[in-house]
């Protein structure tokens, strides 16, 4: 791991190996106690990942994974390990950090900078004209939001964005903040996210979530691991892949990249894993190109309808698509259309696979009476990626593979809470009944009208409608599309606000006046008047579970999220306000109201306190129904996509290394594609790299083009030569999103297309690097 965080990106020196072929083992198991060690000191590192994840301990603020009923002491992972050692340091940012440093000095640095500085330890402002951030206290803070939000010519100009770590409590309040305010401006990071798959999901099956439990993986008979790199963003996932593995089951995993963690997994909790001899997990690797997942699945869907003809009844489940499913007879016609020969030349086009490929995959398909899908952003950050996923499940109806054991859908989230953050009613674009319910519980009468998701707010930044900006966690400056478009939107607001428990860049890009507000984390106790408190999260498959932090906080100063909402709600609505915001001091009142207000909380309290939680119902899992507009399970007829580049592009996808959480840079490896020391590196095929005239060890600038003619550049990349697919190269976000278009959304989702972008490279530069 390379020492000290690095000031200046042109100090990256990428060093570059082989790619590795396996994940975990013992390699995994000492960096992260040396990572744990260096933060949060050798003893409480210990104490901490001896807590992490246990029933009575914290949720860990990794990945919204979902913990296994029969749980390992210090159930291992090292990714979980590092983000909760980045969380639990000792280091702390307090006033004399900020006095030190000017914000035009903060603007300069790198995020990896920023971030390794420490936590955040009191509130901040920044006052008009100001150069520094300076010490201000919780009541003036808060007041001064409050004299800002009540002073709003209409509520619509206040935006109130939500990072997927916020509790269920704390984002119950802060919606409801939003809404009596009188707006549903509510963007999250959903939607750069997930957002693809809630649009499908919600369209098709009725129920935006995934619809399996750990339990069907492990008995499914064929998984599919699409557009996703477990390995290191759910390391957890590979015990759970291992396990269904030694249980039987089949995977295909679809990818673009060929991720060592699923190749191999060397369990660390095991001698032999930890020893390096561990199991092999992929049993057919699809290459696909870019973007090509959508005529992949169509393909095998097409083979499925032409197979069941030749054989009636053999392979397609007429049952299950007559009883239901809706659609079908007009799915089958647009499937089966098309020439042969047409069909799959532009199949080929798409994936980039021969078809013999594909067909082993049906051969496996076929073997299979049970399977599950699992996919992440490899499938949602496109163009097409609704109509990707609508074909996922075509795919899985087609078999009757929704709502029976061993079978579904599996979108693998991202932030541990990003799930019960949306259900607790954090989106854009409320339903009705929620609103309903929401407005009766509380006596007034919430905005119906749709608010801003990510992208249009930052429009109407850009546009000078919004004149506070309130973000709820995350680090929107670096995490947004079009970094330099986010960048002036924000400085055209009055106010940004940011809830934080790290420094990071969207403190240094501020409006006219700018507010620090440091939160209580995931691993911090939450004590208020003598009386311990804890929260709630809901994971990536619907289990709600009590999160109880363990480290004392490193502030007085420090306060928790649930307190900072209901404070500065109090002081904006005033004392005659309906909603008794003072109550909610004591967490187990706001569980209370979620109860009433969102479906599948009864007795919330009682069963937030059991060891493990409870899991909320879902209609299509638990009884094979379908709350759709059509009350059954939609097939859907989709466009087959081909991803076209001009002649010398690339079509470049912004991934995640194995040492970063979203925008927070742990180290600069990424060491399961053997790159070393830096981050400014391009994935190239070789074959691309010999028809561009390039070779690995030369610098680029990446360039995007898109329709608005605009050249958007990102300085000085190393070339490496990659196994990728050919025709697509890959790069670390947040360095690349500077290249991805505003106006280059998903169809339906609004997700950004971080997952496609076209580029060609050009001699570096020189020009200035941004931070
Ligand atoms: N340690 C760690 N854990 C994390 C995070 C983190 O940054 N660090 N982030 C969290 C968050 S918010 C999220 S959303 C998840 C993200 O988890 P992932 O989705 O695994 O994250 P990415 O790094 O974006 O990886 C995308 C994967 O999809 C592949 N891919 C890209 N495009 C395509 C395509 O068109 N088709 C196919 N089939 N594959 C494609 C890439 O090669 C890569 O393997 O992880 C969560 N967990
Ligand atoms: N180009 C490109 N862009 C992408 C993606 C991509 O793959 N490519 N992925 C997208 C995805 S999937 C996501 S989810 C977004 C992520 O977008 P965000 O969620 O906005 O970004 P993070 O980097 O996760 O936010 C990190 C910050 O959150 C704060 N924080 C951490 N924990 C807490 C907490 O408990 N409470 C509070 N109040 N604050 C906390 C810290 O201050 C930290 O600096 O980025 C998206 N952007
Ligand atoms: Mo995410």
């Amino acid at each position: 791991m390379s020492s000290a965080p690095i000031e200046d990106p042109r100090q990256d020196r990428p060093r570059i190996g082989p790619p590795g072929h396996a994940a975990a083992g013992l390699p995994a198991v000492t960096n992260a106690l040396r990572t744990t060690g260096r933060q949060a000191g050798a003893r409480r590192g210990l104490r901490l990942l001896l807590d992490v994840n246990q029933k009575k301990g914290f949720d860990c603020p990794g990945c919204a994974w979902p913990e296994d009923e029969r749980r390992h002491l210090a159930e291992f992972c090292e990714n979980g390990a590092k983000a909760v050692a980045e969380e639990a340091t000792r280091r702390a940012v307090g006033p004399d950090f900020f006095a030190r440093h000017s914000v035009a000095d903060l603007a300069r640095r790198s995020g990896y900078w920023l971030g390794q500085q420490g936590r955040l330890t009191h509130p901040m402002y920044l006052p008009e004209g100001g150069t520094h951030y300076e010490p201000i206290g919780w009541d003036a803070a808060l007041d001064l939001i409050a004299a800002e939000l009540r002073g709003l010519d209409s509520p619509d100009e206040a935006v109130f964005y939500t990072s997927g770590r916020t509790s269920n409590e704390a984002a119950f309040l802060y919606q409801l903040l939003a809404r009596r305010l009188g707006t549903n401006n509510l963007p999250d990071c959903s939607n750069m996210c997930h957002e693809s798959s809630g649009s499908a999901l919600t369209e098709t099956l009725g129920v935006g979530k995934g619809s399996v439990l750990l339990k069907d993986l492990y008995q499914a008979d064929l998984i599919i691991v699409a557009g996703q790199n477990p390995g290191t963003n759910h390391p957890r996932m590979l015990t759970a892949l291992e396990k269904a593995k030694r249980a039987g089951a089949r995977i295909i995993t679809v990818n673009p990249l060929p991720e060592a963690g699923l190749e191999q997994f060397n369990n660390p909790q095991s001698p032999l894993g930890l020893l390096g001899r561990g199991t092999p997990l992929t049993d057919l690797f699809l290459q696909i190109r870019l973007g090509g997942d959508l005529a992949l699945f169509s393909a095998l869907n097409r083979m499925l309808v032409q197979a069941d003809e030749q054989a009636p009844g053999t392979v397609l489940d007429h049952d299950f698509v007559e009883t239901h499913t809706h659609g079908f007879a007009d799915y089958r016609a647009h499937l089966l259309k098309t020439p042969d020969e047409e069909f799959w030349a532009e199949v080929t086009r798409a994936t980039g696979l021969p078809r013999a490929r594909i067909e082993e995959a049906l051969a496996l398909v076929l073997a299979s009476k049970r399977i599950v899908v699992c996919w992440a952003m490899g499938l949602t950050q496109h163009r097409h990626s609704v109509p990707t996923i609508r074909e996922v499940v075509n795919f899985l109806l087609l078999r009757g593979n929704v709502g029976r054991p061993g079978a579904g859908v599996c979108p693998v989230r991202g932030h541990s809470n990003v799930q019960g953050d949306r259900t607790m009613g954090i989106f854009e674009r409320p339903a009705p009944e929620f609103l309903r319910a929401l407005g009766a519980e509380f006596g007034f009468e919430p905005p119906h009208h749709h608010g801003h998701d990510v992208v249009r707010a930052i429009r109407a930044m850009g546009e000078g409608a919004v004149r506070v900006f309130f973000a709820m966690g995350g680090n929107f400056v670096s995490a947004s599309p079009d970094t330099l478009a986010t960048e002036a939107a924000m400085r055209r607001c009055r106010l940004t606000v940011h809830v934080s428990t790290k420094l990071n860049r969207s403190h240094a890009v501020t409006g006219a006046r700018a507010l620090i507000l440091p939160a209580l984390g995931r691993t911090d106790r939450d004590v208020r008047d003598g009386r311990e408190r804890f929260v709630t999260v809901e994971d990536s498959m619907g289990m709600v579970h009590a999160s109880r932090g363990s480290v004392p906080p490193l502030s007085d100063q420090m306060r928790a999220e649930v307190d900072i909402v209901a404070e500065l709600a109090r002081r904006t609505f005033g004392p005659e306000d309906p909603v008794p915001w003072e109550e909610f001091a004591d967490y187990d009142r706001i569980r209370d109201r979620i109860e009433r207000v969102v479906p599948g909380f009864d007795d919330f309290n009682a069963r937030a306190r059991r060891p493990g939680g409870f899991t909320l119902p879902h209609a299509p899992r638990d009884e094979r129904s379908f709350p759709t507009a059509t009350g059954r399970a939609n097939f859907t007829v989709n466009e087959l996509t081909v991803l076209e580049t001009p002649p010398g592009r690339l079509l470049l996808q912004t991934l995640r290394s194995h040492d970063q959480y979203n925008t927070t840079i742990y180290a600069l490896d990424d060491r399961y594609r053997g790159i070393k020391d830096g981050r400014r590196v391009v994935l190239v095929n070789p074959d691309d790299c010999a028809e561009l005239g390039v070779k690995g060890g030369d610098y680029v600038d990446l360039v995007s083009e898109w329709r608005d003619g605009v050249d958007r550049r990102a300085p000085h990349f190393m070339v490496v030569e990659y196994p990728t697919a050919k025709g697509c190269a890959a790069a670390y976000y947040p360095e690349t999103n500077v290249l991805v278009p505003l106006d280059s959304t998903a169809e339906v989702s609004n997700t950004p297309t971080s997952k496609s972008v076209v580029v060609r490279l050009e001699p570096d530069s020189g020009a200035p690097l941004p931070s």
